[in-house]
């Protein structure tokens, strides 16, 4: 009909509007580039896509909690048991396939080879150990303060740094003034380099807490018949009114995108600095990166569900590209949820379900990158792994990606707990930097198609408990 013919055009002028973005941004990046703008002007430039992603950030949290608690009210106990362990199943074996890719294809490439000493390095490292990031993760399931949950919260480095400023004997007292102030700004740049987001955050935001809570609380106000039906109505009409907001959003998102892309073209370090090794690494990354996402995933869906699986990645293809832009799962939220409901169809009741957790603990692209990168580590330091310490690398991978945040480069900052419990030097980590805005972005995008094939895969195995949780709604309205 004409309205099919409408939406059917509505929905492909956002994918070509999106796909327009992206490069149109890229030409722009590249034709600016040579002016080599300020940090400042840079900062100017990118405004509209720091404008999208504050947007996105903004909804993400309503989001989670809306989404969860009317999902798991939604569900018989039975019911999101079952879905519950499907979608952890399916995390967890993906989550494996992925670093077991990453480990496989580094030794096979072998970007590590030669020594480290003429690789180019960036940056400073943070220290955090494996036992106080494990800790740090639990204890965030249980916030003590719902509010402040909902806070940003940072971390600061378990060692603590102390600095003074030195006063010379013979200095006027307006140039001391001057000189400390000066040397107090740069140290408290310095000291917020350093913070550490707590695990499991999404923007600073203690998202796994908040994740667990409303897990909890929609579980229980979905046991409660009547008296629970007002705070399930209020948590439903949150989320409906949480989407709308959403779609407006997406009308605003190629512009954004555009922007960041654009934005981060211009200020992209000098490929010079490039050497073969870190040439390789990222070669290493990508291949690895796209044998996951564009044959394992894709064929797993495929023999879960029979169904093809390019029509369902089609469909997401607005998500995929504004990961691609924001470098962050949390902030892509929003629109995969979009994307799953209304591109794909996917049940409301596993989306609501499955995509807020997913996003917060499933991350292949980062689980594959950091078992790779710890790897790569390994060869340019000439250090031979054994068998046991390749097995700790994948565990520690694993865990790793489920504490990263869903944001621009967490990945880099839980890569200390990998190289750690095999006793790499952390530090090395710096040799890796220059290439990391890219690689994120690109395993950002791997960890939001994980995220939504996985509710794709959950949705079909659950059918028969949507089923059947549908005839027994149905039973109860014609009761009532
Ligand atoms: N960029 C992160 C994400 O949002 C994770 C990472 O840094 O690996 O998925």
């Amino acid at each position: 009909t004409k309205e099919d013919v409408k939406s059917y055009l509505f929905r492909n002028a956002f994918v070509l509007l999106t796909v327009t973005a992206v490069i149109v941004g890229t030409i722009l990046g590249f034709t600016l580039r040579p002016y080599k703008m300020s940090y400042r002007e840079v900062k100017y430039f990118s405004f509209p896509g720091e404008l999208l992603m504050r947007m996105l950030q903004m909804l993400v949290l309503p989001l989670i909690i809306s989404s969860l608690v009317t999902g798991m009210a939604a569900l018989d106990s039975k019911a999101s048991g079952k879905m519950g362990m499907r979608a952890v199943v399916y995390y967890m074996t993906t989550t494996i396939i992925a670093v077991v890719i990453g480990i496989i294809i580094v030794i096979i490439i072998h970007p590590g080879k030669g020594t480290k000493e003429n690789m180019h390095r960036e940056g400073k490292i943070v220290q955090v150990t494996a036992a106080d990031a494990f800790l740090d993760l639990i204890r965030n399931m249980f916030p003590p303060n719902l509010v402040e949950a909902c806070f940003k919260q940072f971390k600061t480095n378990y060692e603590k740094r102390s600095f003074r400023v030195p006063i010379q004997p013979n200095e006027t007292l307006m140039g001391a003034v001057i000189n400390n102030v000066s040397e107090a700004m740069e140290t408290l740049t310095r000291i917020t380099e350093e913070l550490v987001p707590v695990p499991g955050s999404v923007n600073g935001v203690n998202a796994l807490g908040l994740v667990v809570f409303s897990m909890c609380f929609g579980f229980v106000i979905g046991n409660m018949k009547e008296q629970g039906q007002a705070l399930r109505e209020f948590f439903d009409s949150l989320n409906e009114a949480i989407m709308r907001l959403v779609a407006v959003i997406m009308w605003y998102a190629p512009l954004g995108i555009l922007f960041l892309i654009a934005g981060k073209i211009v200020e992209m370090e000098d490929m010079g600095v490039i050497g073969g090794q870190l040439a390789m690494y990222t070669v290493t990354v990508i291949v690895g990166l796209l044998i996951h996402a564009v044959i394992v995933l894709p064929l797993l869906y495929f023999l879960v569900t029979r169904k093809n699986p390019w029509v369902f990645i089609g469909g997401l293809l607005q998500a995929l590209i504004t990961a691609l832009g924001t470098s962050s799962s949390s902030a892509t939220l929003p629109i995969t949820f979009k994307c799953l409901e209304e591109n794909n169809g996917v049940d409301k009741r596993v989306t609501r379900f499955v995509l807020p957790v997913g996003a917060t603990i499933n991350m292949d692209g980062t689980a594959l990158y950091e078992a790779l990168a710890a790897i790569f580590i390994a060869q340019v330091n000439n250090f031979e792994l054994n068998f046991g310490q390749i097995i700790t690398i994948s565990i520690t991978a694993t865990a790793a990606s489920i504490g990263a945040a869903g944001i621009p480069q967490a990945g880099l900052v839980t890569m200390v707990i990998v190289l750690t419990s095999v006793g790499l030097p952390t530090d090395d980590i710096t040799l890796i930097i220059a290439v990391d805005w890219f690689l994120d972005r690109l395993r950002t995008t791997t960890n939001v198609l994980g995220d939504s094939l996985g509710a794709g895969i959950v949705e079909h195995l659950s059918r028969h408990e949507l089923k059947n949780r549908d005839v027994e709604m149905g039973n109860s309205v014609i009761e009532e």
